[in-house]
């Protein structure tokens, strides 16, 4: 079983996805920079291993970097996970775990990288709208696609109700996501995920049913 960390900023309800999809992962550890992340409670009422390194008490984006790469290397994980973790990470960090960090992102990548995802998508009048795991690299939200889920948008809707539909696809689309990477079925070449999963054609493009708010 391949063991991984997840990182997390906030709510935690994409690791309580992780957490209640029966995964051949061990969770070896959730890191918040957060000290008041809800998630951290989640994690610990599951019997979790939690640790906080909060960017607040580091003078630097390096420094903090360095701290929080030490706090992983310490649970050897074999996957780290963002989910909805809030802190761009230095290409030093991304180097030292190539091909070993995902991340989710609430937009059909490669629109909207970037912050405040929702009222963006609004703003620009798209009808699909949805979310995105892919690997990550220095590049911000533009490494390879793992799998992409998709969610109309509704004349009638506000960024609460976009993302609230956006994240319902997220909690199936990440522990799919874990699920390949932990059997070894995805294989990065340059921008492209190969995915050996003999159903994953299906799986990796999820499109959501069309129900009216
Ligand atoms: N780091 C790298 N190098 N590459 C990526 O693709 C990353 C990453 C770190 C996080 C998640 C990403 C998202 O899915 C992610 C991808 C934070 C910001 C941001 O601007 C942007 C994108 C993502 C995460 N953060 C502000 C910062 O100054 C802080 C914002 C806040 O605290 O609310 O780091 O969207
Ligand atoms: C999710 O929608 C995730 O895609 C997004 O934040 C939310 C976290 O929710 N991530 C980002 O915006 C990364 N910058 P959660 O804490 O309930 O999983």
């Amino acid at each position: 079983m391949i063991s991984i960390v997840v990182l997390i900023s906030g709510r935690g309800s994409n690791l309580r996805a992780i957490l209640d999809a029966d995964l051949p992962v061990r969770i070896a550890a959730v890191i918040s920079n957060n000290p008041a992340a809800a998630g951290l409670a989640l994690a610990r009422a599951r019997g979790v291993p939690t640790e906080v390194v909060d960017h607040r008490a580091f003078a630097s984006r390096p420094a903090f970097d360095e701290r929080l790469a030490e706090r992983v290397d310490a649970r050897r994980p074999d996957l780290i996970v963002l989910a909805g973790f809030m802190r761009i990470l230095t290409d030093a960090f991304i180097a030292r775990y190539r091909g070993r960090i995902i991340n989710i992102h609430p937009s059909l990548l490669p629109a909207f990288p970037g912050l405040d995802t929702h009222a963006r998508a609004l703003a620009e009048g798209v009808k699909i709208h949805g979310c995105t795991v892919h690997f990550v690299t220095p590049q911000l939200d533009h490494g390879p696609i793992i799998i992409q889920a998709a969610v109309p948008v509704f004349a009638a809707d506000t960024e609460q109700t976009l993302a609230a539909r956006v994240l319902a696809q997220e909690h199936r689309a990440y522990p799919a996501a874990i699920r390949w990477f932990a059997q070894g079925k995805l294989k990065v070449e340059g921008q492209k995920v190969l995915n050996t999963d003999a159903d994953a054609r299906f799986e990796q493009a999820l499109l959501s049913p069309v129900d009216a708010p």
